[in-house]
């Protein structure tokens, strides 16, 4: 245990506030680092948990000109999203704030100054491409083009989304800005560059040699940039939205998104403790560890010391930085931009009451030294088979028969046998086990040897069958069952950091008023004649039914996503449809009439003796309702199932086929017959207004 350090400074990377958080975040950064703090915590020591929305960057203004939007609505919107869903998954930050705030922008302003003011920056006049009709620069998610590797269309500035090609903008072949379709013309711009270079020789003596305890994917990533050169870094961009650069004559610049971001941990500090910070980033005393994906490893393990060694002022830079590698979904890639991801806040609507089983499985699945994957059915199978039927099946059995042998009240140990100590005597074991894990940043591990001592449980009461024993030896019966009441003890102190919603629960039925560390490890923590509360399961069975729902909406999202793909490349083979001929003009007004929502098929059956007809039952966000839609050549019901579709929720109901009728499905429709449904880029609330 770091007794070395008077205080732990635990931070979390900033998600970008253009989307929720997915399970790819939770597994890679945030889980890791809630059971690290709340362990600490429980071990007595001072910490403090910092993180933040990251609100800067292009791809929020991107986003933002997508939904025709301003940036700050944007960060506004998914800054609520990500905070509530993290406190509904109880992840304990000790600070969730966000770096479009004002203590923000003047902590990253000031800094950014100060390091001006020091000729610490390079400063650096280069050619970048300017749309002169929207008179602004174009980063290079603003520049499309074809792809000189492969040719694809619509290749990005920096990459090509079809051959994975990385890119920089003078490479496309007839570059177009994305602002206003026009060619971009190369314009004189001048940026401001921290000489990482120049700090070479200083991070391979503080990382490559002070640091090879660090995990092997991170001292690796290091050790290759290191070796490879380091660069000069920008550290400001010619954007609208962002910190302005605090210089003269620095208009329409901003400070680059990866230099102000790490400095949101410093500014949410300072939120957090206005008054206290600076001994909690300028004290050798403090151990500041930074839990992140390993997409970020040379931002927080060679920029932001590089930015902070620059600074001085006696800054502290991080003891470690368990990186974790990347989570992929059902065999694929996560991808936001294609919605192949499985959303916390969906999740936290769907299986309400579990959210620690989502915390278990990706705990116990998490891509600490490789790319993992994570599957609907091996949740399932882990709730079921671990939680229910290991941890959930002792404590309740060990309950059950309290009440029913000795009323509840925890029995004095009678007429012990060296199996009793025996099993006691794992506790301690196991304990250690944990703590060494956890210090070393090994949760999977950890994890483990916790449902070690559930196992360990389990199998001491199978195998001494006190339901068998009662009939003819009841003081046997209460030593059993004393030594198993120890374990479920036990098990409320050493599943706290990774199941805080379980083992609150847990430490209601067995009336524990707290859960110290310092009690983990002994056999006697509740007393004889200590009263329990009833009964009540930890876990409830996950069905089928449950799993199908959510693999039918990742099969729904790759559906469309192969559509959206193949009716590119239909486009792009110039097909040319006949187009239905334009209806009559209508008024404002009677489009405003039309109540046009999102909606998701709960169920869907065929209508009998008809080939068009399917009766569709749906979740509207305000009511489930059923809609016959004549798609049933084009969509079978289970695809429909999981789907999102818009709908016309205010069509007049009617009977279709002796079928009640209430809306219409918005289907888009070519001349020459094919249909498909229509759907929001992204899965959104249902019930959401279209207009
Ligand atoms: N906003 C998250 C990412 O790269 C990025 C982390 C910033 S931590 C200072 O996914
Ligand atoms: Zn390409």
């Amino acid at each position: 245990m770091d007794s070395t350090y008077k205080r732990h400074l635990i931070t979390a990377a900033l998600p970008y506030a253009n989307g929720a958080v997915h399970i790819g975040h939770l597994a890679g950064v945030y889980i890791p680092a809630d059971i690290y703090s709340r362990y600490l915590r429980m071990r007595g020591r001072d910490v403090r948990f910092i993180c933040g929305s990251d609100e800067h960057g292009v791809p929020i203004t991107i986003k933002a000109r997508q939904q025709n939007c301003t940036p700050q609505e944007i960060v506004d919107k998914y800054h609520l999203i990500i905070k509530d869903s993290f406190e509904r998954l109880g992840i304990s930050f000790d600070i969730y704030s966000r770096t479009s705030s004002q203590i923000h922008h003047k902590t990253a302003s000031d800094f950014f100054k100060k390091l001006y003011e020091a000729g610490k920056f390079i400063e650096k006049e280069s050619e970048q491409y300017y749309d002169e009709e929207a008179k602004h620069f174009l980063a290079d998610r603003y520049i499309t083009g074809t792809c000189p590797k492969c040719s694809a269309e619509n290749a990005y500035g920096d990459q090509c989304e079809k051959c994975g090609s990385t890119l920089s903008p003078t490479e496309l072949i007839n570059p177009k800005s994305t602002l206003s379709g026009n060619t971009p013309v190369m314009k004189k711009t001048s940026h401001w560059y921290l000489p990482l270079d120049q700090y070479e020789p200083w991070l391979k003596e503080w990382i490559l040699e002070g640091h090879k305890e660090w995990k092997v994917n991170v001292y690796g990533q290091c050790k290759s940039w290191i070796d490879g050169g380091l660069q000069p870094r920008a550290v400001s961009r010619d954007l609208d939205w962002g910190v302005p650069v605090p210089v003269e004559g620095a208009e329409g610049k901003v400070l680059y998104v990866w230099f102000d971001a790490p400095i949101g941990y410093i500014s949410n500090t300072i939120e957090l403790m206005p008054d206290d910070w600076q001994k909690w980033w300028k004290d050798e005393e403090t151990k500041l560890v930074h839990f992140i994906g390993k997409d970020n490893i040379v931002f927080h393990c060679i920029v932001f010391p590089a930015m902070l060694k620059a600074y001085g002022d006696g800054f502290i830079l991080p003891e470690n930085v368990p990186a974790n590698e990347f989570l992929n979904l059902e065999g694929n890639k996560i991808s936001t931009s294609r919605n192949w991801a499985v959303w916390l806040h969906e999740y936290l609507d769907e299986f309400p009451g579990q959210e620690d089983v989502l915390r278990y499985v990706l705990c116990a699945n998490a891509p600490e030294t490789k790319d993992n994957d994570f599957t609907w059915k091996d949740f399932q199978t882990r709730n079921n088979s671990e939680l229910v039927g290991i941890f959930g099946n002792f404590v309740n059995r060990a309950v059950v028969l309290t009440h029913k042998y000795f009323e509840g009240e925890v029995p004095a140990p009678v007429k012990n046998e060296p199996l009793d100590e025996e099993t006691l005597a794992q506790i301690p074991v196991i304990k250690k086990n944990i703590e060494d894990s956890l210090e070393n940043y090994r949760f999977r591990d950890a994890l483990k040897e916790a449902m070690n001592l559930a196992r360990l449980g389990n199998k001491y009461l199978t195998d001494t069958e006190p339901w068998k024993v009662a009939k003819s030896d009841i003081e046997r019966v209460a030593s059993i069952l004393n030594v198993s009441l120890q374990i479920c003890a036990n098990l409320a102190v050493a599943f706290e950091p990774f199941l805080p919603h379980t083992t609150q629960k847990l430490r209601y039925i067995l009336n524990m008023k707290s859960s110290r560390w310092e009690e983990f490890g002994h056999g006697s923590i509740l007393h004889p004649g200590h009263k329990i509360n009833e009964a009540r399961l930890l876990f409830d069975k996950i069905e089928d039914s449950a799993i199908d729902f959510q693999v039918a909406k990742l099969e729904a999202t790759k559906e469309l996503n192969q559509e959206t793909s193949q009716s590119g490349e239909a486009a792009s083979e110039e097909i040319v449809s006949q187009i239905a001929p334009l209806k009559d003009e209508c008024t404002y007004d009677e489009f405003m009439k039309m109540d046009i929502r999102t909606a998701t098929v709960l169920e869907a059956v065929r209508v009998p003796k008809t080939d068009k007809l399917l009766q569709l039952t749906i979740d509207t966000g305000t009511d489930t309702r059923t809609i016959v839609s004549g798609i049933a050549e084009y969509y079978s019901p289970e695809e429909m199932v999981g789907k999102q579709i818009c709908i016309l929720a205010n069509l007049a109901p009617r009977k279709i086929k002796g079928i009640e009728s209430k809306g219409m499905i918005l289907m888009a429709k070519e001349e020459n017959g094919k249909m498909r449904i229509v759907t929001p880029e992204e899965r959104l609330g249902n019930g959401s207004t279209i207009s």
